[in-house]
């Protein structure tokens, strides 16, 4: 009888497992595919739940989910051209990098697939539209603000970032620089580095640790991941460290670091709704395959109750479907939004 039930749990667990790498509706062939940065991720979990919500309402089986091993180009590449071969129409791909899913994405497109990217974004050129959470700048402003705030409006602080290729990453670190560079109000923050944990708990745990040891007179770190944040968090909250924190982190995963006092790492913190993120890329990719837009700025389309705008992506001619403005978890709602991701 143990020996049964040891059978049976192993083949529920090996079940899980494979659901949690790829996941799809009931239907017959696969027309609507959503791929994210890579498995293990409860952001990307949330992004994916959400696109399954809105392909669920509308009725419609024929989709797949997929989140690659690693957060990796070689392991996006093997997925994108597993979906050319199975012929889907539409391919929504959170990007590990701006330009290296050119040629496949180009592939893909040469079949008729329509591209677009939600979360992290490639080259305009490779895909029809952005399903962009929030505003680059805003993002960067949001950020640097609470550095500035946090620090007492001077000193040192590092950034924890997610791989070095991250588009979404990397923009809103650079919307970082150039707002403190552009505002003399920011002339006495030092960043001292931008270290990488790869969305990857334990390297995240790791290079927390070595810029608290290479940098004493450290004062705050910022991590604009969801990984990097809550890693760094337990760091710095187990050492009662007096370096803050602050970044983009999901309410669930950060609630027990987030307050104002000696015994919480992170005064707060800012994200928007994966779940909503997913939706709005599931309904982006319906109205492609559709025709109700092309990816032109100016379209329109309905997801859900809510009717999205293409709008276009400054300097250049190319669209983007903004989800909302960040919005920040402290103290006071944090208890709250911890229940809903
Ligand atoms: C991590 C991923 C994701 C990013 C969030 C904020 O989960 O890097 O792409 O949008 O953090």
């Amino acid at each position: 009888m143990k020996k049964i039930l040891a059978l049976v749990l192993v083949a529920v667990m090996a079940v899980a497992i494979f659901a949690s790498c790829t996941q799809s509706g009931t239907g017959g062939g696969v027309e609507y595919a959503l791929v994210t940065k890579a498995a293990g991720n409860a952001y990307n979990e949330k992004e994916a739940e959400g696109f399954k919500a809105a392909m669920d309402a509308q009725g419609i089986t024929s989709y797949v989910i997929k989140h690659p091993e690693k957060a990796t180009v070689d392991a996006q590449i093997q997925v994108i051209n597993s979906l050319i071969a199975q012929g889907v129409k539409s391919i929504a791909i959170a990007a590990n990098d701006a330009n290296a899913l050119s040629a496949t994405l180009k592939s893909a497109k040469a079949k008729g697939i329509k591209i677009l990217t939600l979360d992290s974004d490639v080259a305009v050129a490779d895909r029809l539209t952005f399903c962009n959470q929030a505003g680059v700048q805003e993002v960067g402003q949001a950020l640097i603000d609470a550095v500035y705030d946090i620090a007492g409006g001077e000193g040192d602080y590092a950034i924890l970032s997610a791989t070095s290729q991250a588009t979404n990453q990397n923009a809103w670190i650079d919307a970082m620089k150039k707002i403190a560079a552009a505002d003399s109000k920011y002339s006495k923050l030092n960043l001292v580095e931008v270290a990488y944990g790869d969305d990857e708990p334990q390297k995240s745990t790791d290079q927390t640790q070595a810029l608290l040891t290479k940098y004493q007179n450290l004062k705050v770190i910022c991590a604009p991941t969801t990984v990097g944040v809550a890693a760094a968090a337990k760091v710095l909250q187990d050492k009662k460290s007096s370096v803050k924190l602050t970044g983009l982190g999901l309410p669930s995963e950060m609630a027990a670091y987030i307050g104002d006092d000696a015994d919480h790492s992170c005064p707060y913190m800012f994200l928007w709704n994966p779940i909503d993120l997913g939706k709005l890329a599931a309904y982006a990719s319906i109205a492609l395959v559709k025709g109700e837009i092309d990816g032109t700025a100016g379209g329109t389309f309905k997801a859900g109750e809510t009717t999205y705008k293409l709008t276009t992506v400054e300097g250049t001619n190319a669209s983007e479907i903004i989800l909302g403005p960040p919005f920040k978890f402290d103290p006071s709602n944090i208890a709250e939004w911890k229940k809903v991701y």
